[in-house]
């Protein structure tokens, strides 16, 4: 049984413990630590961990009663216990973004290289979806051809938070459609233009301009547009397109019943963004616990991906003010990560 140690109590991590425990093998909380006490001791309670409360992240991560850590804490404090784990010795899951700066993703590079192994797995969880998986593998096949362009849709019915401003759309929604471009399409980014389509009147929010479209510009002339926006009134939804030289693949619509009814035949769409992707959060934390378990080279998202992401997001935030399209430019790619 893999002993885990988690840093931050929120929402996210209670759907990990929730996961870890009524559906994977193999792993169990053994430690937890938040800024509040309170947090510490609900989520102990909510899912009965025999787990110990810590002080700090350093006593958590060097614990013996540790053997790797899960990083589920507000987003700009997630380099700490990253570099923590590292400098322990000790594989780390961690939420997205890795971290909020290039700056800070750096010094997790440099760690982690300065280790010499990769310990570090990024919940980017898209890319365990069982049908991202599959439109990966279409492509990787070679059945439409190298792919040219793309669209994805990334529509949300209420932002995460009510704080929810222009930039979030792009580091909290759009760094998720970032990340799995590049994954799909193996290739770099060139550039990356934001644009806002015409005010959605219906927007509560002061602080975000929405609708908004993301173009990603790939190396090789690749284009993806990703439309945007947290006002989609009728619910969540998640669509990826990908046109190729002989043809076109894209995620399939969520299955749910049909009913015919008064002239009309209709599925139903969930408004709540947490389930559409339930299953990749299984894989992917079942999929670190194994890895982990079994000695394995980490394969998930890595330390390299999470930089490329907020890069690229840092990129996407700049065009956001004149949307001008925004060159990318990375650190050469360290032999770890290739
Ligand atoms: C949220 O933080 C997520 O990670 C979801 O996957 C995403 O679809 C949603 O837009 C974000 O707010």
């Amino acid at each position: 049984m893999l002993k885990l140690g988690l840093v931050g109590c929120g929402s996210i991590a209670h759907t990990h413990v929730s996961n870890l425990k009524n559906v994977l093998r193999d792993g169990e909380v053994t430690a937890v630590y938040d800024v509040s006490t309170d947090a510490e001791k609900e989520i102990i309670d909510e899912f009965d961990l025999k787990a110990t409360i810590y002080d700090s992240i350093h006593e958590l991560v060097n614990s013996e009663n540790v053997d790797a850590i899960m990083v589920c804490s507000r987003n700009d404090t997630h380099v700490e216990p990253v570099l923590e784990a590292i400098n322990a010795n000790k594989p780390v899951f961690v939420e997205k973004p890795l971290a909020t700066t290039a700056e800070d993703c750096k010094k997790i590079i440099d760690a982690e290289t300065k280790v010499g192994k990769k310990l570090v797995q990024v919940g980017f969880m898209r890319r365990f979806d069982p049908y991202y998986v599959e439109l990966k593998d279409t492509i990787d096949s070679g059945e439409i051809g190298a792919p040219l362009m793309g669209y994805c849709r990334h529509f949300t019915c209420t932002p995460a938070t009510q704080y929810f401003e222009t930039p979030n759309m792009i580091n909290d929604a759009f760094i998720h459609e970032i990340d799995i471009i590049h994954w799909l399409f193996n290739d770099q980014y060139e550039s990356v233009q934001v644009q806002y389509g015409r005010p959605n009147g219906l927007n509560k929010l002061s602080k975000l301009k929405d609708p908004q479209v993301a173009t990603l510009k790939l190396k090789n002339g690749a284009l993806v547009n990703t439309y945007l926006t947290q006002n989609a009134e009728y619910g969540y939804d998640v669509m990826c397109q990908i046109m190729g030289e002989k043809g076109i693949a894209q995620l399939p619509d969520m299955p749910s019943l049909e009913i015919r009814k008064d002239g009309h035949i209709s599925h139903s769409i969930d408004k709540d963004w947490t389930k559409r992707f339930v299953k990749a959060y299984q894989i992917e934390l079942q999929t670190f616990i194994d890895e982990v378990s079994q000695n394995k080279t980490l394969t998930g998202p890595s330390t390299w991906d999470g930089y490329v992401a907020v890069v690229t997001a840092d990129c996407a935030i700049q065009s956001q003010k004149d949307a001008q399209p925004v060159k990318i430019s990375l650190d050469d790619e360290p032999d770890l990560y290739k």
